[in-house]
């Protein structure tokens, strides 16, 4: 039903529409927030002073270099630990009313537990939000963007349970310090991400390779680390500060590429989407069905005693269930779903036997991931809304790479035709989406690709000692947008 239901919504914006109704349609609602993103990694350096411990991601650029384009690292990466004015500056300039950022969890916690807080990076998130606020711009911050301390990876990471209270042990300083200040708080950046990269094709930092075992058992630590943080501050911080904690979701539009295929498109979106989500927002809690069922079969088959996919006790299914303000979701491009299997190496997208491709015809980018499909944010927004009970969402990530140029009008393009898109689903299908983050504000450390994929509206000059920052052509396009409060075309 939900496939029909779209599909009502697609025809209807085409019917009935008037010049009035464009023009609305490409006007931001009020108290609409747009913001620009960044995570402490990909953009602080100082990666070994003020007291700083070592994390995952140090360990692996430094320990494989050969993992990383060029052998790139985050040491120094745009160097914000030390030029964050600038960039606050250049959101001021621009209009931002917020910004997105991560805090560095070794940063705070060399040791990994709470026996020593670091004060000079606990103060150096102080001087930030403080002149984001000076300068009229929202902080909404995110607890963990992918670097853990190494501490606690060399106790297991997010393979160990116990990473549940080290996270909220975390969590809980991160609300005391920064709560009267923060209202908007993000616990984990995409859990798939962090699992499935991390644990089971081991191309992210921790670089554990244990597929089909690895993604399943760290999704379930994730999930349990995620309410765990939530509960903390819910019951005490809540009352006392009135913030938020969202869940944040990595997610692609799972398109059918034609009717047959329907319920490989719902299978797919359950493994992908479902997984994370079904556990927090379904009222029965836990994972979907589908999921226990062809895990299952699959482990059975395979010659497992039990299913790889982790079993939760009702404790946790209570805990979890409900464990979000909001929805934050990061959405970049699209595939479409046939029938077939990808890999034959245990994994999620083994077990879910459907295979998810491109369409040939779609635009490129920089990444050959990252295929230019504007249509797949309104299709995807809108079954999340319709899936998870209408939930207010904020867009956490959106974004193109290309290979470094100031007159970006491809990324231009990216934005115009993503934004109406996702307009159309406020519009149009009712999506509650209360703000939006563009990916990045700067050119960045992009993980494995060092800093040859560039998502900045801000191009960075690695060159440079001094990492000049220049403001490309698509910074520009946004300072008219915003000023003006709808999309130029
Ligand atoms: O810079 C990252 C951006 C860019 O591309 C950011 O740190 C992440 O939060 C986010 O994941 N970002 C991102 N996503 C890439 C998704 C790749 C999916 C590849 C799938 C291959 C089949």
């Amino acid at each position: 039903t939900s496939i029909l239901l779209l599909l009502a919504a697609f025809s209807s914006s085409t019917i009935g529409k008037d010049v009035e109704d464009e023009e609305k349609h490409l006007r931001f609602p009020p108290n609409f927030l747009l913001g620009a993103a960044t995570a402490a990694y990909q953009i602080e350096g100082a990666w070994n002073v003020s007291g700083k411990g070592e994390s995952t991601w140090d360990r692996l650029v430094h320990e494989h270099p050969d993992r990383i384009y060029n052998g790139d690292t985050g040491d120094v990466a745009a160097n914000s630990y030390y030029q964050y004015k600038e960039d606050v500056a250049i959101l001021k300039n621009l209009g931002f009313k917020s910004y997105r950022f991560s805090v560095s969890w070794p940063r705070i916690l060399p040791t990994g537990f709470p026996n020593k807080i670091n004060a000079e990076g606990v103060q150096y998130y102080h001087d930030l939000i403080d002149e984001l606020k000076a300068n009229g711009i929202e902080p909404m911050l995110t607890l963990y963007h992918w670097d853990h301390p190494q501490v606690l990876e060399d106790m297991g990471g997010w393979l160990n349970e116990e990473m549940a209270n080290w996270f909220g042990d975390y969590a809980r300083i991160i609300f005391r310090e920064y709560g009267s200040k923060v209202k908007k708080f993000i616990t984990i950046n995409e859990p798939k991400a962090v699992c499935k990269n991390g644990y089971s094709l081991g191309i992210h930092a921790p670089g554990k390779r244990l597929p089909g075992l690895g993604e399943y058992m760290c999704i379930h630590n994730v999930l349990k680390s995620h309410a765990t943080a939530y509960r903390i501050y819910d019951s005490e911080f809540r009352s006392t500060y009135q913030g938020e904690v969202g869940v944040l979701l990595d997610v692609m539009a799972y398109m059918p590429q034609n009717f047959e295929f329907d319920a490989a498109a719902e299978t797919s979106f359950q493994f992908n989407v479902g997984w994370t989500m079904h556990p927090i927002f379904s009222k029965e809690g836990d994972y979907p069905s589908v999921m226990k069922q062809l895990v299952g079969n699959r482990s059975k088959a395979e010659g497992f005693m039990q299913s790889r996919l982790p079993v939760f006790s009702d404790y946790w299914i209570n805990l979890i269930r409900s464990s979000a303000d909001f929805l934050a979701v990061n959405h970049y491009t699209s595939r479409l779903v046939v029938s077939g299997t990808m890999g034959e190496i245990p994994s999620h997208e083994h077990d879910q036997g459907v295979r998810e491709v491109v369409d040939s015809f779609w635009k490129s980018s920089a990444s050959n991931w990252l295929k230019v499909v504007p249509e797949g944010f309104r299709y995807i927004l809108v079954q999340l809304a319709r899936n998870y009970g209408n939930p207010p969402i904020y867009i956490t990530e959106n974004g193109v790479s290309d290979h470094g140029t100031l007159n970006d009008d491809d990324r231009i393009y990216y934005y115009r035709e993503y934004l109406k898109q996702m307009l159309l689903a406020i519009y149009e299908d009712g999506v509650d989406i209360r703000g939006y983050f563009l990916w990045s504000l700067l050119d960045n450390f992009e993980w494995n690709e060092g800093y040859s994929e560039r998502f900045g509206i801000v191009f960075v000059d690695y060159e440079d000692p001094k990492r000049q920052r220049i403001l490309k052509k698509s910074a520009s396009w946004w300072k008219e947008v915003i000023a003006a409060g709808k999309i130029e075309t």
